[in-house]
């Protein structure tokens, strides 16, 4: 009976023991680790605003993306010579002297067309001389140059 009793003291103050040792060392580990875990979480934290920062530039940069893209500076953007049937690589499709933009937005002429009214000059002759291109007769305005 006493063997038992002592054991039991025994055992008790060996637990005791054990949970303030753990108690202490608990604190122990958690201070070790807090500051380590905090500065990750502040450097999270960070991150998590930068992207943000950058988030509102990208999507705004890809409406931007639709910029008017002339390839050949002839004044008419790629959408507007493939919609006309023009070569976005060159001014002037048709080597008629006349620039495609003049031919779809001037003119009026076929700008797959040397010679659009089919009088034998060139729709670019013709302006030059100020004729119609786009028929028979002079023209009455002429682009200021
Ligand atoms: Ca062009
Ligand atoms: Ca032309
Ligand atoms: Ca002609």
């Amino acid at each position: 009976m006493k063997t038992v009793l002592i054991v039991l003291i025994a055992f008790a103050a060996l637990g005791t023991a054990a949970a303030f040792a753990y108690r202490y060392m608990l604190p122990a580990d958690q201070d070790t680790d807090n500051p380590s875990q905090v500065a990750p979480a502040g450097k999270d934290d960070d991150d998590v605003t930068d992207p943000d920062g950058k988030g509102p530039n990208e999507p705004a940069s890809e409406p931007t993306v639709k910029v008017m893209i002339d390839t050949d500076g002839d004044g008419l953007t790629n959408d507007e010579e493939q919609a006309a049937g023009t070569d976005v690589t060159k001014p002037d499709t048709d080597s008629d002297l006349l620039g495609d933009r003049e031919e779809v937005q001037v003119y009026d002429t076929d700008p797959l067309r040397v010679d659009t009214d089919g009088d034998s000059f060139a729709d670019g002759q013709e302006v030059r001389a100020g004729y119609n291109p786009n028929g028979p007769g002079k023209i009455l305005e002429l682009p200021s140059e």
